[in-house]
């Protein structure tokens, strides 16, 4: 049994593993850490961080070695060398928007200092908000013949594309208004059409992320 250790809120970093496991059936436990224990129990993990997966009584940590693994066991990686380079940049990406953005998070977050967080909030989409988008759906006209998955087979890419476009056009994220993705219609088409992918779509974690976030 997999067992995934995250933070009591819903977030990219466990969702896609989360959403990959359940396409595939594979049952896992889920155990959500609250935010007031978390400074008792950053210690038990390997890098201090979570998400965590436990596999055979081992720990491991870092949300691309997680996602590969996860995504091998439900048939959502891929054995084609190039397809599997597709793959890791789309993990890759995501975790470089979610670095981009951190500190304007952080700032509100942690610091509870929200006029930092605005101003920094305010230069992330002047500065990377329209260029990173445009590298993710670069990537994908380069790669995708049909526009609708990256390596044109449903796969963790997908999953993971399909969860940051979406935190980044749910409103939950100040002064980002989904409107940015009209400027990208591929990008948007496939985001909707994604969307509307039955056997993803029809996941609880799915209909959960969509109604928590
Ligand atoms: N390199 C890690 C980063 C994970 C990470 O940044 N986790 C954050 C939550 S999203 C965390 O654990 N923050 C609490 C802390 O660092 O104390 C990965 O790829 O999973």
């Amino acid at each position: 049994m997999i067992k995934l250790i995250y933070f009591d809120f819903n977030f990219w970093r466990v969702d896609i593993l989360r959403l990959c496991l359940s396409f595939s059936n594979i049952p896992y436990e889920f155990e959500r850490v609250p935010r007031q224990a978390w400074k008792n129990r950053k210690k038990e993990f390997p890098f201090g961080q979570l998400p965590i997966m436990i596999v055979d009584k081992k720990i491991y940590a870092h949300t691309h070695s997680l996602a590969r693994f996860c995504a091998t066991r439900s048939n959502l990686y891929d054995k084609d060398e190039h397809k599997i380079l597709i793959i890791d940049q789309v993990l890759d990406w995501a975790n470089e928007i979610t670095n981009q953005i951190a500190p304007s998070i952080r700032a509100a977050m942690r610091e509870k200092n929200f006029e930092k967080s605005k101003k920094l909030r305010k230069e992330f989409i002047k500065n990377s908000l329209h260029i990173w988008f445009s590298y993710l759906e670069n990537l994908l006209n380069r790669y995708s013949s049909d526009k609708e998955f990256f390596t044109d087979k449903f796969s963790i890419a997908d999953i993971t594309a399909w969860r940051l476009i979406h935190w980044f056009v749910s409103g939950k994220l100040d002064l980002i208004d989904a409107s940015f993705l009209d400027e990208l219609p591929i990008l948007k088409n496939y985001h909707r059409k994604l969307s509307q992918f039955e056997p993803f779509s029809k996941l609880s974690e799915f209909k959960e992320i969509l109604n928590q976030n």
